[in-house]
């Protein structure tokens, strides 16, 4: 009986997991122009800002709007524990209270991430405090990713500017995931262990080491840059044209005759 109320739920879960799935392409598919946030058109880390807003992980930085991700922003150490709470499902609490976040939106997100064992606090030995408001460095978010993740791997990369960094051992852990390149595209020989690490890299590095595919939104303003012969039917065609109209008009000029029915010669067309 238990055997077969745990296939039972395995099943569940896997037809929940092909549900989600199935629902993340739904939701990929209507995203607007620009995607889901104004200030990060064209920014390298959009498609993975895009991947994490699309999980969850984030909301944006200007509630209730949300229009914004704050994309040049440095990471707070408490922004750091709501993204990694959100990334990883965390709920447990237990009896850490930092004595410095009482005032802090994110001081239920720090004691989840306390009692997951990611942080123990930012003034050792005693760990009485969080530091929430100070910026998070790249050296530090190795050290919680490696953790969150519980990496334990290292390979090859030995970055050159982090050998006299308390963190090189959890650099490399991270390296070796795939989860960061370096930093000095293209030869990324170096991790800028002391460089505060801005939202978008933080995006980047969360996708990655959630294995998050990269969502590239649509470009906001396309221009005249699609031809009715660019599309394989009307269908798709028409899609375009219906996604760009409410803020573009006929940008493409694939509608001459006005009807809102775009590419009436193309096979398919009403
Ligand atoms: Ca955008
Ligand atoms: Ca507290
Ligand atoms: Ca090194
Ligand atoms: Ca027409």
């Amino acid at each position: 009986m238990l055997m077969l109320r745990t296939r039972r739920a395995a099943v569940l879960g896997v037809s929940l997991v092909v549900v989600l799935v199935l629902f993340a392409g739904i939701a990929l598919a209507v995203l607007p122009p620009g995607g889901t946030f104004i200030d990060d058109d064209g920014n390298v880390h959009e498609a993975n800002i895009e991947a994490i807003a699309n999980a969850g992980i984030t909301r944006g930085c200007n509630p209730p709007e949300n229009t914004r991700y704050c994309p040049d922003d440095a990471v707070t150490r408490g922004q750091m524990a709501a993204f990694l709470v959100r990334a990883l499902n965390l709920t447990a609490t237990g009896d850490t209270d930092f004595i410095d976040d009482n005032d802090s939106v994110f001081e239920g997100d720090i004691e989840k991430l306390a009692e997951a064992g990611i942080t123990r606090g930012c003034n050792p030995p005693e760990n009485t405090r969080y530091c929430p408001d100070d910026a998070v460095t790249r050296g530090q978010m190795a050290a919680f990713l490696v953790r969150a993740l519980n990496l334990t791997a290292t390979g090859d990369k030995d970055f050159v500017d982090d050998n006299t960094s308390v963190f090189e051992g959890d650099i490399e852990k991270l390296a070796e995931a795939g989860v960061t390149y370096g930093c000095n595209p293209p030869d990324y020989t170096m991790f800028c262990p002391n460089d505060d690490v801005t939202r978008d890299q933080m995006a980047s590095f969360l996708a990655r080491a959630l294995g998050l595919p990269p969502i590239h939104p649509p470009a906001r303003h396309p221009g005249d840059t699609k031809n009715c012969t660019d599309f394989a039917t009307w269908t798709e065609a028409q899609a375009w044209f219906d996604l760009y109209y409410p803020t573009e008009g006929d940008i493409a000029k694939l509608d001459q005759d006005g009807d809102l029915i775009a590419c009436e010669g193309l096979a398919g067309a009403p």
